[in-house]
């Protein structure tokens, strides 16, 4: 990997969070699954070398409430990224289509207002039972993967050249 200086380049980010400032919008709406999200976020951003500290976490209601809280964090200057941890279960609305589209789309165009990576940490499942095994049992623990995610990211864009947000 070289680094981006305007010519040829094979850019990438690493897993460097040391001295990082992250931000993490919790939706409280099953809580049981999004808990267990914070704390394996907290646990990934914590192995990389983010300092608990420089850790803010803010619980909105809703997954469908996540972007105007991140985009909140994320417009600041108070933070490197931002993290976004939710669960939308379709078994368990039938404004599932609504909330899971809205929420990505939000959260998408936070990162891109702002510049700013915005995570999209929410699990989309059809069942409970699925967003369970997302959330630390047999398929891994996604505000884990979240929080990887938040840490390359920064790093990459340290590398590439500035953009207008
Ligand atoms: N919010 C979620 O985070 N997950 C869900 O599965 C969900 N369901 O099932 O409806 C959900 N609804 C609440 C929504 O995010 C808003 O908080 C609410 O509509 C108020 O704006």
């Amino acid at each position: 990997m070289t680094s981006y200086k305007g010519g040829a380049a094979d850019v990438s980010g690493q897993l460097r969070g040391e001295g990082l400032r992250v931000a993490i919008a919790c939706a409280r709406f099953n809580d049981l699954i999004t808990d267990r999200l914070l704390s394996g976020c907290r646990d990934g951003l914590l192995r990389h070398g983010v300092d608990d500290a420089s850790v803010t976490v803010a619980w909105a209601p809703g997954a469908f409430e996540l972007p105007l809280v991140a985009q909140r964090f994320a417009a600041s200057g108070e933070f490197d990224a931002v993290i976004c941890l939710g669960a939308v279960i379709r078994g368990a609305t039938g404004h599932y289509e609504h909330v899971a589209g809205q929420c990505a789309a939000g959260i998408q165009r936070a990162q891109l207002d702002t510049g700013v990576p915005v995570v999209f940490g929410v699990l989309t499942t059809d069942t409970i039972e699925q967003a369970m095994e997302r959330a630390g049992t047999k398929a891994g623990n996604k505000g884990f993967e979240a929080a990887m995610t938040a840490i390359e990211m920064v790093d990459l864009l340290r590398q590439l050249p500035k953009g207008t947000t």
